[in-house]
C-alpha cells in the first residue's frame, strides 16, 4: 500500500495545541478495510439479532463509563460547548438504548396469500457491508446514528470519520471495539475526501461494499450520489440546510428570539440543522429584530469549558470557509449582533468575551437584516454564526420563501395559530419541522433527514433507519400439494357481486 500522509488534528481553541497525529491513507486503504469487513460479515449476520442486541447494550454501558473523558475531547477537539458534548455522548447511549431493543424486534411480518394452503413471509437481511463517511460536527453522535443501527442489523461498517476529529474518532472506534465486536466488524480508515473517493471508487467496483452512508455538504453528496447510482445502489445521504424559521404575527416573539438564538448560533451555526433565515411577518419584524438583536449582543461567547452560547468554529477550514461567507454580505444589508464583524481578536474584541481569543477561532455572531430572496446570503447554506431576517405579508408567501433556497432539512415556525402551524407543516418541503422550537434538536428516535439538495430521501434513526440498513426479502409457502398459480397468471376465483359497473 503507498504510503499515507501526515494530518495534525488541532484544537480551535488553541490552533498550535495538537490533539492527535494520524495518517492520512490512499484509497487502497479504504478498499481494504472493505474487504476486511466484507470477509466478517456472514458471521456477524449469524450472530442472532438478540446478541447482536446485546453487544450494542455493552458499547452503550462502556460509552457511559468513558462518558465525561469523550465529552471533554469532543470540545477540546472541536470546540462544542462542554454542555453541548455530553448531550452529544449521551445521544450515543440513547441509540445504543433504542436498537439493543431492536435486536429483540427486527420484525418481519406474515401476510395472507391469495391463495388457500399457501403462506406468506418478509424478512429483514443485512445489506452487508456499510461504508460511513461522517463530518466532524457532530463527531461521534451522528456516526453512531448510522454504525449502531448498521451492526444491529448484521452489517458490517467501513467507517471514514472526518480528519480534522480524528481523536474523538478514535477514542469512539476504542470504546466500540472494546464492547465485544469480533474483529473485521468495525473498521476505521482516517483518510482524505480525494483519496476517500477514490477508494469508494475502486470498493464499489469490486463489489466490496454495498451501502453508502454520507453526512456533509451537498456537492459531496451529489458526487457520491453519482457513484453510487452507476452501481445501482441508494446511499443514506445527510447534506446541507438552509434552515428556515417562520414567526407569524401571533407568535411568542420572546420564545421565538430564544429559539432563534440557540438555532441559529448553538454550535457557532455549524449544524445542518442550523438556522438560515427568519422569515418574520411584516408586522413583527421590526420589534422581532430588535428583540433578537438584543438577545445576541448580550449572549457569551468563548471558552467552550464555560457556559457559553457558542465557542470556536470546527477547525481552520471551516473558519475559512465562514469568512467568505461574510463576504455574501451587500449594501443593502444591515448588520446587527455585535459590535465588530468576522474573527474575534484583541483589536476586534467582543463584548463579555470569556477566555483569550488570540489563538483560538472564534467568530462574532452576526445578524443581516434585509435579506432579500435572490441574494446568496438567503439562498445558500453558511455553516458559521450567521442568520438572515426577512419579511412576509402572508403565510403562502412565508411557505414559499422557505422552500426557496431547494433545501429541505428542518424548518420552524413560531405561532400560537394551530390552523398556520398545520398549513405550514403542508407545504414546507422540509424533513423536519419544528412548531414553537429550534430548526435543530433531533431525538434519537424520530426520523431525522431531508429532501431536495438537502439529501435523498433517505431517513436515520428509529425504526426508520432500518431500511436503510436491510433489505426486505419476501418468501411464500405453497403447501397445497399442487402448483397454485398466482392471480397475475390466472384468475380462478369469480366473485358472486352484486353490484356490477355499467
Ligand atoms: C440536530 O438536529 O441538532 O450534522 C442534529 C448535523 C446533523 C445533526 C444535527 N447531522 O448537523
Amino acid at each position: 500500500m503507498p504510503p499515507g500522509y501526515a494530518y495534525s488534528s488541532t484544537s480551535p481553541l488553541d490552533v498550535n495545541d495538537v490533539v492527535t497525529e494520524v495518517q492520512l491513507l490512499p484509497g487502497s486503504a479504504l478498499v481494504e478495510a472493505a474487504r476486511h469487513a466484507r470477509s466478517a460479515q456472514k458471521a456477524w449476520a449469524a450472530v442472532p439479532a438478540p446478541v447482536r442486541g446485546q453487544v450494542i447494550g455493552n458499547i452503550g454501558r462502556l460509552v457511559t463509563a468513558n462518558f465525561e473523558s469523550l465529552a471533554r475531547l469532543v470540545t477540546r477537539e472541536i470546540g462544542k460547548p462542554l454542555k453541548e458534548a455530553r448531550g452529544e455522548v449521551q445521544e450515543i447511549v440513547d441509540t445504543c438504548e433504542f436498537f439493543l431493543g431492536e435486536g429483540r424486534r427486527l420484525y418481519g411480518q406474515t401476510v395472507p396469500s391469495e391463495m388457500a394452503d399457501k403462506q406468506l413471509f418478509t424478512f429483514r437481511n443485512p445489506v452487508g457491508v456499510a461504508a460511513i463517511i461522517t463530518a466532524g460536527n457532530f463527531p461521534v453522535a451522528v456516526p453512531s446514528w448510522y454504525i449502531v443501527p448498521a451492526l444491529l442489523c448484521g452489517n458490517t461498517v467501513v467507517w471514514k470519520p472526518a480528519e480534522y476529529s480524528a481523536a474523538s474518532a478514535q477514542a469512539f472506534y476504542d470504546v466500540f471495539t472494546a464492547a465485544g465486536l469480533p474483529e473485521g466488524v468495525l473498521n476505521i480508515v482516517f483518510s482524505d475526501g480525494e483519496q476517500t473517493f477514490d477508494g469508494l471508487e475502486q470498493a464499489l467496483q469490486e463489489r466490496l461494499v454495498d451501502k453508502v452512508g454520507f453526512t456533509g455538504s451537498t456537492a459531496v453528496g451529489v458526487r457520491i450520489g453519482e457513484l453510487c447510482g452507476r452501481h445501482l445502489q441508494t446511499p443514506c445521504l445527510e447534506l446541507g440546510g438552509k434552515n428556515p424559521m417562520v414567526v407569524t404575527e401571533d407568535a411568542d416573539l420572546d420564545l421565538a428570539v430564544q429559539g432563534a438564538l440557540f438555532a441559529g448560533f448553538g454550535s457557532a451555526g455549524q449544524r445542518c440543522t442550523s438556522l438560515g433565515t427568519v422569515i418574520a411577518h411584516e408586522s413583527v419584524r421590526a420589534e422581532f429584530l430588535r428583540r433578537f438583536v438584543e438577545a445576541t449582543e448580550n449572549a457569551v461567547v468563548g471558552d467552550p469549558a464555560e457556559d457559553v452560547l457558542f465557542g470556536p468554529l470546527l477547525d481552520e477550514k471551516f473558519a475559512a470557509g465562514f469568512e467568505r461567507s461574510l463576504d455574501a454580505i451587500q449594501g443593502h444589508h444591515s448588520v446587527h449582533g455585535s459590535s465588530g464583524l468576522g474573527r474575534v481578536t484583541k483589536d476586534n474584541p467582543r463584548k463579555g468575551f470569556v477566555g483569550d481569543p488570540e489563538h483560538g477561532l472564534y467568530y462574532h455572531p452576526t445578524i443581516v437584516d434585509g435579506v432579500r430572496p435572490d441574494d446568496v446570503l438567503f439562498l445558500e447554506e453558511t455553516f458559521g454564526p450567521i442568520v438572515g431576517v426577512t419579511a412576509y405579508t402572508d403565510l403562502d408567501q412565508a411557505i414559499e420563501l422557505g422552500n426557496r433556497p431547494g433545501y429541505g432539512l428542518s424548518c420552524a415556525i413560531y405561532t400560537t395559530d394551530a390552523n398556520k402551524a398545520f398549513r405550514f407543516r403542508a407545504g414546507i418541503g422540509a424533513g423536519m419541522v419544528s412548531v414553537n422550537n429550534s430548526t435543530s434538536g433531533a431525538e434519537a428516535h424520530l426520523p431525522f433527514g431531508g429532501n431536495g439538495k438537502s439529501g435523498n430521501g433517505s431517513r436515520q434513526s428509529g425504526m426508520w433507519v432500518l431500511d436503510q440498513f436491510t433489505r426486505w426479502q419476501s418468501m411464500n409457502w405453497d403447501y397445497s400439494g399442487s402448483l397454485q398459480k398466482a392471480q397475475m397468471d390466472t384468475v380462478e376465483i369469480e366473485a358472486d357481486l352484486e353490484f356490477r359497473l355499467r
